[in-house]
């Protein structure tokens, strides 16, 4: 019976550790996905992992299309989880598309994409 406890305990403690190297997932994102905002000054998103700034980036898509203006992606030293990405200059009203590309510590890359809207 023993025996049996050990070997489950050790099967629960590698599922643990496969969950830990998983891909990193955005957990909070301002804007908000699918929210209508004032305009914002800056992106701000939060990972559920450590992020690697220099192999990570976020594009904008603003109304009709247009390429937005950002500027440098940059990464929180004390958690190193949340990146932020500032306008280069306010945007204006309209619908906007958020790509995003991170790379996390553990070496995997994820892509996602949100919406929101500039009142
Ligand atoms: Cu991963």
């Amino acid at each position: 019976m023993r025996k049996i406890i050990v070997a489950t305990a050790a099967i629960a403690a590698l599922a643990i550790a496969g969950e830990a190297s998983a891909h990193a997932r955005l957990l909070m994102g301002a804007p908000k996905a699918g929210s209508t905002v004032a305009a914002p000054k800056a992106l701000t998103l939060r990972y559920s992992e450590e992020l690697v700034p220099a192999a990570s980036h976020v594009t904008v898509t603003g109304p009709a299309g247009a390429a937005i203006a950002t500027g440098p992606l940059t990464v929180d030293a004390k958690t190193r989880r949340v990146a932020t990405v500032p306008f280069v200059a306010p945007p204006a009203a309209g619908a906007y598309k958020v790509a995003w590309h991170m790379k996390t510590e553990d070496g995997h890359e994820t892509d996602g994409t949100f919406a929101f809207t500039v009142k």
